[in-house]
């Protein structure tokens, strides 16, 4: 085939799939900075004050006016931390025990599903992060502890230590159909400066701000806004294990024809993530 026409194709393919790139990590970056500022908003206005300033009223009438500031996102709650000698008088002063997350694989009635006070009791463990403030599209998760589910444990785990925004692998959220990820920042009850170390840093935290992406829904919903559907063919990887990619949106691939990685940066450096365009067929 005539040399020119081919390269022509490759840059256009190129230059679409990385400007899509660019136009998802620049509203992933946008909605993680506003996540940030609520966590210091939790910090200023539930932990510094006494008795707290914000309670669920005010926390969801504000994410929900705020909701436009983060992209991508379906929901932003917040977790306190709670040791196990404070779990009774915790569930004493809130009215609802802690919850254990249900996952995958158990037994879940419909009854179950559709109500979040038939959720067992969470098992006795050192501590617990039961979600106390929620907007209201998740609001399905308050009392539950967030440090029962693997990929929200991890993740708190992680977020406390570092100080940083870090983001789960992709897992199936509650109530949700679809690959999600959760992007999770500690709270701390003392300002912390840039080098203090895990173990200051663990000390120091009493809570946890997370927000979940519904990755694709909301990459569908970007993506409708350029008008290219009918070009080109976008796929989302999670490729943390470069040997095991998991697919967070698009088809199944079809390895035929032109293919271009652009590569995606989500703000957290222990994940990869990398969207890969292809031309679609002509039907
Ligand atoms: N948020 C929404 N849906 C979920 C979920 C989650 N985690 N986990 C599973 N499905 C309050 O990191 C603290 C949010 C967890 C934050």
């Amino acid at each position: 085939l005539n040399q020119g026409i081919k390269e022509r194709r490759e840059e256009t393919l190129a230059n679409m799939c990385d400007e899509r790139a660019r136009m998802l990590q620049d509203q992933f970056n946008v909605s993680m900075n506003h996540v940030h500022a609520l966590a210091i908003l939790v910090s200023t206005f539930y932990h510094g004050k006494q008795p707290p300033a914000i309670d669920q009223k005010t926390f969801g009438e504000y994410t929900d006016r705020t909701s436009f500031e983060r992209p991508l996102t379906s929901g932003v709650a917040y977790a306190l931390r709670v040791r196990h000698i404070e779990r009774e008088q915790f569930e004493r002063e809130h009215g609802w025990t802690i919850k254990k997350m249900e996952t995958e694989d158990q037994d879940q009635t419909l009854a179950q599903e559709c109500d979040p006070q038939n959720l067992e009791p969470s098992p006795i463990q050192d501590e617990y992060a039961p979600v106390i403030l929620s907007q209201e599209t998740v609001s399905h998760i308050v009392s539950i502890d967030m440090m029962s589910g693997k990929e929200d444990r991890e993740n708190i785990l992680r977020a406390r230590a570092s100080g940083k925004g870090v983001l789960t692998s992709p897992f199936k959220l509650l109530k949700s159909n679809h690959l999600g990820v959760v992007l999770t920042f500690a709270v701390y009850n003392t300002y912390l400066h840039q080098d203090a170390t895990p173990e200051q840093r663990i000390n120091a935290t009493v809570g946890y701000l997370g927000a979940s992406y519904d990755v694709p829904s909301l990459v569908e919903k970007l993506l409708h806004q350029l008008a290219s559907k009918q070009t080109i063919v976008v796929n989302v990887y999670d490729t943390t294990n470069i040997s095991a990619a998991i697919n967070m949106y698009g088809p199944e691939e079809t390895d035929t024809g032109l293919l271009h990685i652009s590569s995606l940066d989500f703000g957290d450096p222990a994940r990869k993530h990398e969207m890969r365009c292809r031309f679609k067929l002509r039907p």
